[in-house]
């Protein structure tokens, strides 16, 4: 199969999903989650530093870890697989639905309206611990992390670390979309974390795998296409 005939697909389809991972946005610029660290970071494995337990350990470290990528995110752009997706979902309004694993929001920027982003954002804090009266963000005392200046908890990246429930109502209305599309575009994604992982092993739809190298998904896939996002997605999405 090349892309042509998946074309053939997209044209066919009436409801497609489209599930992005970290190679979504490696044109853009941003280091793949599993990409080997470069500079401070590159005794760390990412998969070690996104965990409740790491940061408890050494908040300094994994929220400084954090605010490198915010600053790097800032200084990029969408590149032309993101702006292929939000230009298709514009011009087929309600017929693709983007299910993100990526917490860096060019989805968004990009323009795709409804991004359901199953591991959080990397632009907004939480409270670390259940927030009690006196945790106001307007009253934070500065630092890295910031905290309550009152009783200390700390803030946090609101994003999904291994171990954590994803959000409710986005994890539903992902499967919700993943059991009634007919297409599911798997883009740039290892294949290795659940439950988004799941979402392409249990669509009724035809699943096609767009990645340059293999991944766990392959299996899963009625197609693969090796080659990247921002090369496949414009010629996939073009009417
Ligand atoms: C290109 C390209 C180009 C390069 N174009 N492509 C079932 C079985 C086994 C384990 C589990 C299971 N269910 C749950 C688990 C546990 C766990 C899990 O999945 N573990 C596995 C690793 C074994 N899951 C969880 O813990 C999840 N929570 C959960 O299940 O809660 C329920 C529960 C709670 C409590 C008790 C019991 C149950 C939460 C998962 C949260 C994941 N969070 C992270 C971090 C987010 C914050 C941050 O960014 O720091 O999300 S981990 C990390 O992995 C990040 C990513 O979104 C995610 C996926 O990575 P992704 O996107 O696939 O990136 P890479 O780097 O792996 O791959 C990039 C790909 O791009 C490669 O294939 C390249 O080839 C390709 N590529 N250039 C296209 N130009």
């Amino acid at each position: 199969m090349n892309a042509e005939d998946a074309r053939s697909w997209v044209r066919a389809a009436r409801h497609i999903v489209l599930l992005s991972g970290a190679g979504m946005s490696a044109e853009s610029g941003v280091p793949t989650f599993r990409d080997a660290q470069t500079g401070l970071w590159s005794n760390f494995r990412p998969e070690d530093l996104a965990t409740e337990e790491a940061f408890r350990r050494d908040p300094s470290m994994v929220w400084n870890w954090y605010a490198m990528r915010r600053g790097m995110v800032l200084q990029v752009a969408p590149n032309a697989g993101h702006v292929a997706v939000a230009a298709f979902q514009q011009r087929h309004p309600g017929r693709l639905t983007v299910v993100t694993q990526n917490v860096d929001g060019l989805h968004q920027r990009a323009g795709s309206p409804g991004v359901l982003a199953l591991h959080g954002n990397l632009s907004e804090d939480k409270w670390l611990d259940a927030p009690r009266a006196c945790c106001e963000v307007a009253k934070l005392r500065a630092g890295s992390p910031p905290s309550c200046s009152t009783c200390g908890n700390l803030r946090r990246p609101a994003v999904v670390w291994f171990g954590e429930m994803l959000p409710l109502a986005q994890l539903a209305a992902a499967e919700e979309a993943a059991a009634a599309c007919d297409l599911m575009l798997v883009v740039g994604t290892s294949g290795v974390v659940y439950p988004a992982a799941g979402l392409a092993r249990c669509t009724p739809g035809r699943v096609v795998v767009l990645n340059p190298h293999a991944s766990d998904l392959d299996d899963a896939a009625d197609a693969v296409l090796r080659g990247t996002a921002a090369e496949l997605l414009p010629v996939l999405l073009e009417d």
